[in-house]
């Protein structure tokens, strides 16, 4: 175990090369535990740790596991908690896998403040900061409706059931497509955050309903999936697809028409509400619960004015 959290550890540490800031150097150590190592999302959400740490005076140790899966991010969470931080930030990987494991954290005295995914209870973390995942859900289906203006039938891809995050957007986009009774909805099919499963399970549904016209796509991964597998089926120009994110590989796909629409997420700002809230609470201040951080709706018009900006760092 410690050989592997030594391996993602130091994965973490070259990462930090697309930040524009080095860790702090004070006293206070926090960890921050990312939902999985190597995720653009979790990256850009780094550099928001690792700015705001500094100018609080704190140290940032990032890990995270190869996968976002909770058997793997659990050990990581028991050696960090073994190793004493004042707090920890983390995006935890399932909502009732990761509950014992962060309750025995903060029964630990450490302070735990929950950035982008929750868990079942989170009344154990100090915080708990996340995009408006139901509100990014409605607006992807926005979208489809507004590619789509005779309605037709469209799918959700997601990763794994359990997953706060997705789950929320799964949520808003069937409550917005239910208002609708020219959309023909699918369901949700789930691809272990896999872009290869995620292109084969885009495929089998294609060959399933050729007439498909939307898929809502709803992380990093299970969109770059979506994209290859409507290109590998030659129907770019039927279906719309609409991914939540915006990793540089998803904007290469919006640039070449694949895609037609990112929902942006602000990882920055959600790290920099975490360290806020972290040391907040480690100082025994005012902390705020619940914290819900925004999203912009990236496509090819804006991609090179306003919504640059929003392009997640790698
Ligand atoms: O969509 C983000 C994050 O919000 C979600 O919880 C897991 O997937 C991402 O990290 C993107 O890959």
């Amino acid at each position: 175990k410690a050989a592997v959290a030594l391996t993602v550890a130091s994965v973490s540490a070259v990462m930090l090369a697309g930040c524009s800031s080095d860790s702090g150097s004070g006293s206070g150590k926090i960890a921050f535990i990312q939902g999985v190592s190597g995720d653009e999302f979790y990256i850009s959400m780094q550099c928001g740790i690792e700015a705001a740490a500094k100018d609080a005076g704190l140290t940032v140790d990032t890990q995270g596991p190869a996968k976002f899966d909770p058997t793997l991010q659990k050990p990581i969470v028991d050696s960090v908690v073994a190793s004493r931080p004042s707090a920890i930030l983390i995006a935890p990987t399932d909502v009732a896998a990761m509950q014992a494991p962060l309750a025995a954290a903060a029964n630990a005295g450490i302070k735990v403040v929950l950035v982008d995914t929750t868990l079942d209870d989170p009344s154990i973390a100090a915080s708990a900061i996340s995009s408006d995942n139901v509100g990014g859900g409605a607006e992807a289906f926005k979208a489809i409706e507004s590619l789509n203006p005779n309605g037709g039938k469209v799918l959700i891809i997601s990763t794994d059931p359990g997953v706060s995050t997705v789950d929320a957007r799964v949520k808003g986009f069937e409550d917005a497509a239910a208002e609708n009774s020219s959309f023909d909805y699918l369901g949700v099919q789930y691809s272990h955050n896999d872009p290869a499963e995620a292109a084969k399970l885009v495929s089998a549904a294609l060959a399933k309903d050729p007439d498909i016209v939307g898929v809502f796509a709803t992380n990093t991964f299970s969109a770059e999936g979506t994209a290859t597998g409507v290109r590998q089926a030659g129907k770019q120009d039927q279906v719309k697809i609409v991914g939540f994110d915006a990793g540089p590989a998803q904007v290469k796909q919006l640039r070449e028409g694949t895609v037609q629409a990112l929902i942006a997420q602000q990882p920055d700002t959600i790290g920099k509400d975490g360290i806020e809230q972290a040391k907040a609470a480690i100082d025994g201040g005012e902390v705020t619960k619940d914290i819900s951080t925004g999203f912009h709706v990236i496509t090819a018009d804006n991609i090179d004015g306003e919504g640059a900006q929003y392009i997640y760092k790698s």
